[in-house]
């Protein structure tokens, strides 16, 4: 008899530990995770030029920091060639590249030889086509493109921002 009854003693304080255990743990447990922003994906971007007229189909364009992009650029005049160039810098280095395209010739792209401030560029296309470039987006900042091609920038241009 004796022993029976501290049995159940030793059950019931067991039972209440483990009742009181399981009661903190799920309190301990409690919302976790979540984590970081996601990370984005790669993108396609198409843009044009604007018929005739020495401008680009679009004139801001965005992008997120390390995101893979793509650039899908039409020439859609009939007559003149364009490019699409990337510039990293603003007005002043922009106007830089566009200068020294004016002397580059249309097999180097209207692009001079130094292009450590050009982060990507779409080879000069002739009206009707299409052609393509992918590049790995710059640190967050607001960046220029342009057409080097004789006569376009400062007309041909326009701001890609990254966030
Ligand atoms: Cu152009």
């Amino acid at each position: 008899m004796k022993t029976n009854l501290r049995m159940l003693v030793l059950v019931a304080l067991l039972g209440g530990s483990l009742v009181l255990s399981a009661c903190g743990g799920g309190s301990g447990g409690a919302t976790s995770g979540g984590g970081g922003a996601a990370s984005s994906g790669p993108a396609t971007i198409d843009i044009g030029s604007d018929g005739e007229n020495l401008a680009f189909t679009k004139t801001t364009l965005a992008a997120t920091a390390g995101q893979q992009v793509t650039i899908n650029f039409k020439n859609n005049s009939a007559a003149q060639m364009h490019n699409w160039v990337l510039v990293n810098g603003g007005e002043s280095v922009a106007a830089e590249i566009a200068n020294a395209g004016l002397t580059a010739g249309v097999a180097a792209d209207y692009l001079g030889a130094d292009q450590s401030k050009v982060i990507a560029h779409v080879k000069v296309t002739n009206g009707g086509e299409t052609n393509s470039v992918n590049f790995t987006a710059p640190a967050a900042g607001t960046y220029l493109y342009i057409c080097t091609v004789p006569g376009h920038y400062p007309l041909m241009q326009g701001t890609m921002t990254v966030k």
